[in-house]
């Protein structure tokens, strides 16, 4: 009896010996399976794995492309909760890397279970903080000033936010990691995707000569940048030559009230109606970003300070960046690509299109369910992209059966 024992208790320290001793110093990526399941201890709960990729990590998809997600430690969940979305509809067939953007180092758990949800590469990346902190030409003062009196804007008593939105206008791009890339597909935190995506859009962007896509888009609020176009009217004025010659300056200052009556301007001295395109989604090509227009650009608009003495949003500049200085032609509204982030909806409308992707155009937002897409609202700028943008392609006139 004892003999038997002592032999269970060897193999049980056998076994806790070899899951101590298993820490990942060795190059051999192993699995799950080698490290969990028959056989193994199991895991405490506060206990972890470190996994290595792989080797079906390895690039499918034929695009110099990635995607990219600028995300926060704790917002973990709902990191792998969009990627666990992207990949079933989109990335599983194409293995595209991922790459991770933070402002403060990624923790082990984040790399280790992000690396578990995707299908291609991973690469976690620390943003240096000059890329990431107002630069040195912010006054301080003035900005602890404006965050204290801003509590009546979306997120206005917020320094990281305001960060953030500098970081997404002016430098995501030329992270060091991205450098390698053209294209990028951004992915935020609890989004999803409600459709299959079925051809690869990173392909369709570069046959089509197109650098841009959106799904959304929407109207800002008018608290959160009141110098942003009087600033824009003077970098225009001053950069005349850096416009565009087809480029879409109409879609962004057309007035015309048949179009989204439903959204006063509240500051009626200013020619902006405010729309622009959503950028928690994109899919782009990063050059346009890196270009000496767009550059100049946020420059001119970074030293005017509205990033950090207002709240100005990432997505009203990159939107008036492309509105302004790419051809219009070159920016393509994905319709047929469902997407929630709350609290809006994007979803094809045609039957013939969400039957052949799976479309399941629903979403829910605090016990609500939403099953409208924003973009046939009449709250939405979608109507005056297609008069004042590239125009509306009907479904007869797209092969969306790539
Ligand atoms: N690393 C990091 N990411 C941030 C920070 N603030 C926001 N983000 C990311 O920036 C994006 C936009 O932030 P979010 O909270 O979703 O703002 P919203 O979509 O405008 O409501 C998301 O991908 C966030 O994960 C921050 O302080 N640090
Ligand atoms: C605080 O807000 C008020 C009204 O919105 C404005 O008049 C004032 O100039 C602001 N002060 C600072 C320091 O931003
Ligand atoms: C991908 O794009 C980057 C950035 O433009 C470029 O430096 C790199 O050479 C490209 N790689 C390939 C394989 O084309
Ligand atoms: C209204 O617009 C004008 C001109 O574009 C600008 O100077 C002013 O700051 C704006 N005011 C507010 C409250 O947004
Ligand atoms: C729209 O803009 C035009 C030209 O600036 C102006 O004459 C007209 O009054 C505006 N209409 C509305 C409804 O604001
Ligand atoms: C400008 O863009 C429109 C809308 O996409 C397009 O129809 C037109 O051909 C473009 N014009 C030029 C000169 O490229
Ligand atoms: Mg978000």
């Amino acid at each position: 009896m004892r003999s038997v024992y002592i032999g269970i208790l060897a193999i049980y320290y056998y076994y806790i010996y070899k899951y101590l001793t298993a820490t990942p110093t060795s190059e051999a990526p192993y699995t799950f399976s080698e490290q969990v399941g028959k056989g193994k201890p199991k895991l405490a709960s506060n206990s972890y794995v470190d996994f290595k990729s792989p080797p079906s990590h390895e690039k499918l998809g034929k695009e110099n492309a990635t995607i990219v997600m600028l995300v926060r430690n704790r917002e973990l969940e709902s990191a792998l909760s969009s990627m666990r979305s992207l990949e079933d509809r989109f990335n599983r067939n194409y293995h595209y890397p991922w790459v991770f953007l933070n402002d403060v180092p990624f923790t082990q758990e984040f790399i280790d279970q992000t690396r578990l949800m995707a299908s291609g590469e991973v690469f976690h990346e620390l943003i240096p903080a000059d890329d990431w902190n107002p630069p040195p030409y912010i006054d301080e003062e003035k900005l602890n000033e404006n965050l204290v009196n801003s509590s009546n804007v979306i997120y206005g008593g917020s320094r990281s936010y305001r960060n953030m939105c500098h970081f997404n206008s002016g430098f995501f791009f030329r992270q060091k990691k991205l450098m390698e890339y053209d294209w990028y597909f951004r992915v935020e935190p609890d989004v999803q995707y409600l459709c299959d995506f079925d051809y690869d859009p990173f392909t369709y962007l570069r046959e089509t000569g197109k650098i841009y896509g959106f799904v959304t888009a929407i109207h800002e609020y008018e608290n959160t940048i009141p110098t942003l176009w009087p600033t824009v009217e003077k970098f225009m004025s001053e950069y005349p030559h850096l416009l565009h010659p087809n480029n879409s300056l109409d879609y962004i200052t057309t007035n015309e009230t048949e179009l989204n009556y439903l959204v006063p301007l509240v500051n009626s001295s200013s020619s902006y109606n405010l729309c622009h395109f959503w950028s928690n989604f994109e899919i782009g090509n990063l050059n346009f970003w890196r270009s000496e227009a767009y550059l100049t650009y946020f420059n001119y608009l970074s030293k005017s300070g509205g990033f950090h003495y207002e709240r100005w949003g990432d997505a009203p500049i990159h939107s008036i960046g492309l509105n302004l200085l790419a051809d219009k032609s070159k920016i393509h509204h994905f319709d047929d690509i469902g997407y929630y982030h709350a609290p809006y909806m994007a979803c094809p409308t045609s039957k013939d299109l969400r039957t052949f992707k799976r479309c399941i155009c629903k979403a829910e937002m605090n016990g609500e369910i939403i099953t409208e897409p924003y973009d046939v609202s009449i709250y939405s700028c979608l109507s005056r992209w297609w008069r004042y943008g590239s125009g509306k392609k009907f479904i007869s006139e797209v092969d969306y059966h790539r």
